[in-house]
């Protein structure tokens, strides 16, 4: 496979890119910070999706130092942005695996110099179902550190209660699947405001969306309506127009 041929060297040919989304602040109505989206720019595909190739990553074992990358680039980046700005990382499953990930983390803070209460880091139920007590201490030991720690597309797949209860989460993500949903954003940003967790509402694409999210008593909101995720090199503007 071709593909996969020209995966394992993306790394290290400097292939791999961060696009960054904002996210507001739904109750100050200001920006709040950045989720860190992967790209792959490839020489002959062009720009690839994530959806295309982190899940191959993973398989070929890839994803822990690809993840490390990340980590390090989101850090830095998020360096450049005002103080009270977050950024938002993605970790999958594979990087829970080697135990190494909260020195990786502590590392990326301390050379990029970013305080750890500006890095959040976005997990999906499968790192919770896959090894949960070893993936769980992980979580614990990083939010010691004083990052953040979130539940990514809550709502889809076996994400359940069970999932909500088994970490002190300081977020839940709704699954875009939901935006238009008032019953269920309702249900689960008043299920997370009960627990003590900020929820963020996904995928808000229309203005009429976003008032009805406020409503719902969600803290946060991110989607097309406000941007798609955009290159580092436009982040400056978003901040100028979202403030
Ligand atoms: O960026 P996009 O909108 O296409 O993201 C698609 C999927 O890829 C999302 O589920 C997102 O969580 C995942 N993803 C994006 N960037 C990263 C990353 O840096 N690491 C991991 N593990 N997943 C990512
Ligand atoms: O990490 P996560 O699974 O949440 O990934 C976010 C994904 O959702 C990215 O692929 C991003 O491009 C996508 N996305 C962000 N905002 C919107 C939106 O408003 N509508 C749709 N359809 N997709 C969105
Ligand atoms: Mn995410
Ligand atoms: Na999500």
């Amino acid at each position: 496979r071709a593909l996969e041929f020209d995966l394992r060297a993306a790394l290290a040919l400097g292939q791999f890119e961060l696009f960054y989304q904002p996210q507001v602040d739904l109750a100050e109505n200001c920006l709040a910070g950045f989720e860190a989206l992967i790209r792959w720019r490839h020489p002959q595909r062009g720009l690839v999706p994530p959806d295309r190739f982190v899940p191959l990553a993973e398989e070929l074992g890839l994803m822990d130092e690809i993840g490390e990358w990340v980590l390090r680039e989101a850090c830095t980046e998020a360096m450049r942005w005002p103080d009270a700005l977050t950024v938002a990382v993605n970790v999958a499953v594979p990087q829970f695996a080697s135990g190494t990930l909260v020195k990786k983390v502590a590392t990326a803070l301390s050379v990029s110099g970013l305080p750890s209460s500006r890095l959040e880091l976005e997990v999906t139920e499968s790192v919770l179902l896959s090894e949960s007590r070893s993936a769980i201490g992980q979580l614990a030991a990083l939010k010691a550190l004083g990052v953040q720690v979130s539940l990514d597309d809550f709502g889809t797949g076996y994400s359940s209660f069970t999932q909500l209860r088994s970490f002190p989460f300081d977020r839940v993500k709704i699954d875009r699947a939901f935006a238009d949903d008032p019953a269920v954003v309702r249900a689960i940003a008043a299920l997370g405001t009960n627990l003590g967790m900020r929820t963020t509402v996904e995928g808000v694409e229309t203005a009429e969306q976003m008032e009805r999210v406020r409503g719902e008593g969600c803290t946060e909101a991110q989607g097309f309506l406000l941007s798609r995720p955009v290159p580092a090199t436009e982040v400056a503007e978003l901040i100028a127009r979202l403030g």
